[in-house]
């Protein structure tokens, strides 16, 4: 059973050796996913219902239910036995021969959801290699290493203007390699328990549509030339009190009163409380699960040396349905605008 932390609304769980076994042998051998996504899927289907059913029906609930753990992390599953050099651009690994590091990642994902991409972020990719990249490293992006990586969630832009309607329900991270100097822990803050630590001042001034938004660093950069692109006002706390949903851009937050401002920073402050967050130094064989909807995520400094040897994870975003984004199709099956 999990390991739950009432507080942090987080779970770990520990998947006992024979289901590591059990996957390692079923992705053995397998061709990159990224050849043909929905071929992989199906294919990886079986061999993750195997997992033992009390694992099996903690992921699932995770993907389903509002009463659900808002962050699960889970320890034990296989990895790749030989990795080529970190990737410098933020792409893909030239010389990655196996797919464990991916098998794992979409065989999650489908428990919870469907793997989604966007042409705005990493070219439309399925699965998003998160590697330190010279240019970004102070960047408010997936890209920095030397930066606190802002508590945020991950935001889509989305060219209609709406600013979180088609955002990822979910995201997942698999580690491939950890930062050989030890850091670069990552956070996950949930609402709840963020609101919980807040004044209820605050708490109800972060929910009057009093903040604009900045699109992510990469759509900043790479489609609107370098420029920021504001949201309109709208809240960062939405929904009941007790299962509170939360939105805030990495790239920028602009409050626009005084109240707002205050509420704002009041915010910042308890997500860096041990007793709102939970924290953890991913390693090879982990995969941290995400709501995107239930609370913030964040990434302590590390440092990078661009030499292979770099911090390296891969992501998925998940949504529960491909449907309320069909306006954002490119055509592509889950590539969406
Ligand atoms: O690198 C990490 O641990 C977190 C990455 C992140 O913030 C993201 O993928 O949005």
């Amino acid at each position: 059973m999990p390991t739950t932390t009432a507080d942090t609304d987080t779970a770990v769980l520990d998947l006992p050796e024979s289901a590591r076994r059990a996957l390692a042998d079923g992705l053995r051998g397998r061709p990159d996913p990224a050849d043909d996504i929905d071929a992989a899927l199906l294919a990886l289907y079986p061999l993750f219902a195997a997992l033992p059913p009390a694992a099996l029906g903690e992921i699932r609930d995770f993907g389903r239910y509002p009463d659900a753990p808002a962050a699960l992390l889970l320890r034990g599953l296989p990895t790749d036995a030989e990795l080529p050099p970190t990737p410098v651009d933020g792409g893909p690994a030239r010389g990655k021969t196996t797919f464990v590091s991916e098998g794992v990642l979409l065989g999650l994902t489908q428990l919870i959801g469907e793997p989604a991409g966007y042409t705005t972020e990493k070219d439309g990719r399925l699965i998003h290699d998160i590697v330190p990249v010279d240019s970004g490293q102070r960047s408010q992006t997936n890209q920095s290493s030397s930066v606190f990586l802002n508590f945020h969630n991950d935001i889509t832009y989305d060219d209609c203007g709406r600013y979180n309607v088609t955002n990822p329900d979910f995201l997942i991270l698999v580690c491939v390699k950890a930062s050989p100097d030890g850091r670069g822990a990552t956070f996950y803050a949930s609402a709840r328990a963020a609101v919980a630590a807040l004044d209820p001042r605050d708490a109800a001034a972060l929910r009057e549509p009093d903040f604009r938004m900045n699109a992510p660093g990469t759509y900043c950069r790479e489609h609107a030339d370098g420029r920021d692109v504001w949201s309109s006002p709208v809240p960062v706390l939405s929904g009941p009190a007790d299962r509170p949903e939360i939105a805030a851009s990495a790239n920028g937050v602009r409050p626009l009163n005084a109240r707002a401002e205050a509420a704002w920073r009041a915010l910042q402050e308890v997500c860096q409380r041990d007793d709102v967050a939970f924290g953890t130094l991913l390693r090879p064989g982990d995969a941290l699960l995400i709501n995107n909807r239930k609370g913030l995520h964040a990434r302590d400094p590390f440092h990078a040396a661009f030499d292979g040897r770099d911090r390296w994870l891969q992501r998925t975003y998940v949504r529960r349905s491909l449907w309320e984004q069909r306006h954002r199709s490119t055509g592509v099956r889950r590539i969406h605008h």
